[in-house]
């Protein structure tokens, strides 16, 4: 003990003078840092551990309610002590970063010069460049690697940065560079951001809808140990690394699933959160730390985190700093704050950072150079090499790298930490220039006007160091190849009996479909391929079954006794497990489908995911996920079940679903059908495993299925196979034919899903009170209808010299006598939709409007898609035809009981 901290100990310290108090509290404290050094290099961490325990849980036993911290100082979580040696040539890639710089600004700089307007984003890549060059040269690991091969997710907005290198890799041409986001100009043109569906060989994920690459990264890496656990693939060390904005981490989908990566123990999985502490407008925590929360956050949620704060030339001082005086400041400053040093640089930091007289003295010896060297940590490849090796090498847990960069770096005057730095697309030559010169770039003022790429010689250090990297890490990012071979589909035969009648036996269409999949699992050569993904729904649609006939996933198995171990069906987990119970979660869920139904591209492995669901909870829900498996060239089946809004009974507003298959339509690649029969969904299920893995179409699929049970018919009779398949995937066939030979009124009725069963009983009651004879169709697809019209309209549009086509749906109707009347469980805007391309009118009943907590009856009463409005409808039409009396209307109406005042389920 010091003598003066001995005299001061024997003083009441209430009775000290302040200066006293402070000089008592600062030597009391390097006491206390000084005892725990010697017990770290005597002892090490683990001693270091113990002690701080045994201190805390003594403090505690003496009633000090300690604050529950799950964030650590804010210091590097690797001391640089513990860093490695950095492997590559600092001077080299030193070189190669600069001109990647250069090419990525200059992309989105030319490119807005000679087409205003066309956007692009220079600051997020230069605020991230050091972190993916550091991944290039020495981590990310390419196609040739097999089951060692990464699987990267790049932040979007960066891209002009990938494509830079890949200009410099000779991958990509001085004209797609010129055509960045000129995706239609007569050359080749490069995508805004990563689109799979634009550049397949390229890119694999989309990422620049903020939150869906964080989600979608978690269930990749838990799917990649899926497809190992169950033999499928290769087990091999490959990563799936994200890199994300730290702005992103607001959105739900980024943290909300973090916890599933944690609990599924996902060493393969790397997050990188680009932390340059502002997003689109500002900062992204001004009055805070956004590195600070995040790692708490991540702790707390069972992550390795990984804080690269701070650069190099930070080490020495806070090796200096043994009253902890800089480490203080770090905690305090909060990032708006740190922003200005970034933006205004050297003498800000020194004026604003250094402003005790502690952090002064520490400073004194230091020059303006010296300052402006205190870098972020984000931009130091000694910092990131060491975090990303600890990344790899950590076992148990997903890692995440916090890494403080600064957003627009080198822009200078143009941008650097500006808060208008994520939109700068414009440098003027005074900018380029300094650019230019901060960069040390090989550009003569001349070049500035005019050619805006540089690559370096073949036969340069440069290149060659750029390629052997590459080379050895097992070829280029990003890239995407598709391996998986053709798959011929099942044999029919395993569909033959959902062909046959189901007599007696009343059975709804979720009911058929799961019996579909419990087949499948059971076929030969599809049955491991088979992903079922439930979010906690399996009992709702009659699941549980295949809970025992083949398990649920789980990585660690089972460790415990299920409850209902002694029920046949019984809650099975193993490591083995096929079906994918992924909880409350449908985005979660929607992710596992994307990485399921991408395997085939990024494994080289068929499986093929069918994602059961509450249909409401779809495509109103997770719309944008479902937007980005499009894009991602997804296949399988989404089955949106307890559909229909009027065959959901009971469930009400927020259930009810009438319009997932409006929403459907946005969709370019996706078929969306709305079954009636199990015939139906026999034929579209098995046609669409051919089209999706025979063909290798990227198409996927929704199927809409509801828990209606009746009595299925079976294939009709009227029609030979082959027809009934090209009805069914068109999207329309004449299901019943009227037997009323001898009427004069004709219909032509149009039922779909579960409403089929009203237009039935229409057909029935037309004929045998009213006199008309109405033909049944079943519409399986309005969006396919609607899809071949428009083809088929733009095709004689463009061809007006050739003799015009009909789209299908008037070649199958055209002969069809009477008036048309359509219902469904769906908005009438799908009928609706396809007047322009029919030979007649069609009137559409549909369920517009919320829905209602009631039974089925009364729900399709109240949004008149029942027997009695289909009725009504069709008589109504007639009269409009001239070929019916109105007050003949007027007296069936009376007739059905239809009051005329009833409510509007649109508007009420
Ligand atoms: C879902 C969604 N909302 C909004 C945007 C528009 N947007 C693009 S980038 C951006 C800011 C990104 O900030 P950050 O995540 O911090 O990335 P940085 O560019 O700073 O690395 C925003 C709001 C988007 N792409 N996606
Ligand atoms: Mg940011």
């Amino acid at each position: 003990m010091s003598d003066v901290l001995d005299q001061l100990l024997d003083l009441d310290r209430s009775q000290l003078e302040p200066s006293e108090l402070e000089e008592l509290n600062t030597v009391e404290m390097r006491e206390w840092l000084e005892s725990l050094d010697y017990v770290l290099a005597s002892g090490g961490p683990e001693r270091v551990k113990e002690i701080i325990a045994a201190i805390e849980a003594h403090a505690e036993m003496h009633g000090v309610a300690l604050p529950f911290e799950s964030d650590t100082s804010y210091v590097n979580t690797i001391a640089a002590a513990d860093q490695p040696e950095y492997p590559g040539d600092l001077e080299i890639e030193k070189r190669i970063i600069n001109m990647i710089r250069w090419n990525a600004m200059a992309m989105v700089v030319y490119g807005n010069k000679k087409s205003p307007g066309i956007g692009g984003h220079i600051a997020t890549y230069a605020s991230a460049a050091n972190l993916y060059e550091v991944g290039f040269n020495h981590f990310f690991r390419g196609q040739k690697k097999g089951p060692d091969a990464d699987l990267i997710y790049f932040q979007g907005h960066a891209s002009p940065g990938f494509y830079a290198r890949s200009y410099l890799e000779g991958r990509l041409t001085d004209e797609q560079m010129l055509n960045f986001r000129r995706e239609l100009a007569d050359g080749p043109g490069l995508s805004s951001y990563p689109h799979p569906w634009l550049m397949p060989d390229y890119w694999s994920f989309p990422t620049v809808s903020m939150g869906l690459g964080p989600i979608t990264s978690i269930y990749q890496a838990r799917f990649r140990r899926y497809l190992e656990d169950r033999g499928l693939y290769e087990k091999g060390s490959g990563k799936v690394w994200a890199f994300i904005g730290d702005g992103e981490t607001d959105e739900p989908e980024t943290l909300g699933a973090i916890r599933v990566a944690s609990r599924a123990h996902l060493d393969n999985l790397i997050w990188v959160v680009n932390c340059n502490l502002q997003r689109l407008d500002g900062p992204v925590y001004g009055n805070g730390q956004i590195i600070q929360e995040l790692e708490g956050i991540f702790r707390g949620s069972g992550w390795n985190v990984i804080k690269v704060a701070w650069g190099s030339a930070w080490d020495e001082l806070l090796e200096r700093d043994v009253d902890g005086a800089v480490v203080k400041r770090f905690e305090q400053l909060v990032d708006g704050e740190s922003q200005r040093y970034a933006a205004f640089g050297g003498q800000e930091l020194k004026e604003r950072f250094f402003n005790t007289p502690e952090l002064r003295e520490l400073t004194k010896d230091y020059t303006d150079a010296d300052f402006n060297r205190l870098n972020r940590g984000g931009h130091d490849p000694l910092k990131i090499y060491a975090a990303f090796e600890a990344a790899v090498k950590h076992t148990g847990q997903p890692t995440v790298i916090l890494a403080r960069t600064v957003k627009g770096y080198g822009l200078g005057a143009a941008g650097e930490a500006q808060n208008v730095a994520h939109q700068q697309k414009k440098l003027d030559e005074n900018e380029l220039k300094a650019f230019r010169d901060r960069f040390d770039l090989p550009v003569t003022d001349e070049q500035i006007q005019s050619n805006p790429y540089l690559r370096f010689d073949p036969d340069s250090a440069e290149a060659k160091y750029l390629l052997s990297r590459r080379e050895e890490l097992g070829g280029f990012q990003p890239f995407r190849h598709v391996t998986a071979e053709p798959l011929a589909a099942p044999d029919l035969e395993l569909f033959e009996e959902f062909m046959e009648p189901s007599g007696d036996r009343a059975v709804s269409t979720t009911m058929l479909i799961v019996n579909m999949i419990r087949k499948l699992l059971r076929d030969p050569a599809w049955g491991k391929l088979i992903v079922p993904i439930i979010p906690d729904e399996a009992r709702t649609f009659g699941m549980e079954s295949l809970f025992r006939q083949v398990g649920i996933y789980s990585g660690v198995g089972q460790l415990y006794e299920p409850v209902d171990s002694a029920n046949l069906l019984f809650y099975k987990e193993s490591t083995d497990g096929q079906i994918l119970e992924e909880g409350i979660t449908e985005a979660g869920s929607m992710a596992s489908f994307i990485a399921a139904g991408t395997a085939y591209a990024n494994y080289g492995v068929n499986t093929i995911p069918f994602f059961i669901y509450y249909s409401m909870f779809g495509f109103q829900r997770i719309g944008d996920l479902i937007w980005a498996a499009a894009d991602s060239r997804t296949k399988g089946f989404l089955v949106g079940a307890t559909a229909g809004r009027t065959t959901l009974a009971g469930e009400g507003l927020q259930h009810q679903d009438g319009h997932s298959h409006v929403l459907a339509q946005p969709v370019p690649n996706l078929l969306a059908y709305d079954p009636s029969f199990a015939h139906e969904l026999a034929i579209i299920v098995h046609e669409g495993m051919r089209r999706m893995y025979e063909e290798q179409e990227d198409i996927f699929y929704y199927l809409t299925v509801g828990n209606e049970n009746y009595q299925q018919p079976g294939a009709p009779d009227h029609l030979t196979r082959e027809e009934l398949r090209d009805g069914v995937l068109n999207g329309l066939y004449l299901f019943k034919p009227s037997t009323a030979k001898g009427a004069k009124l004709r219909a032509q009725l149009f039922g779909s899903g579960s409403i089929m069963n009203c237009v039935l009983e229409a057909q029935r009651m037309l004929e045998a009170d009213y006199g008309v004879a109405a033909d049944v169709w079943s519409v399986t697809s309005y969006k396919a209808l609607h899809r071949d019209a428009l083809i088929t309209e733009r095709r004689n549009r463009l061809n007006p010299a050739e003799a015009p086509q009909q789209p299908y749906v008037y070649r199958a109707l055209a002969d069809a006598e009477g008036v048309f009347v359509a219902a469904s469980d769906y908005m009438k805007i799908q009928a609706d939709a396809l007047a322009r391309h029919l030979p007649k009118p069609m009137v559409a009943l549909g369920t517009d409007g919320f829905g209602r907590s009631e039974a089925r009856e009364e729900l399709r009463d109240f949004f008149e898609v029942d027997a009695k409005h289909i009725v009504l409808a069709t008589l109504h039409a007639l009269a409009q035809e001239g070929q019916l009396d109105a007050a003949k209307v007027l007296e069936a109406r009376d007739a059905l009981g239809i009051e005329p005042s009833k409510a509007d389920p649109y508007t009420d």
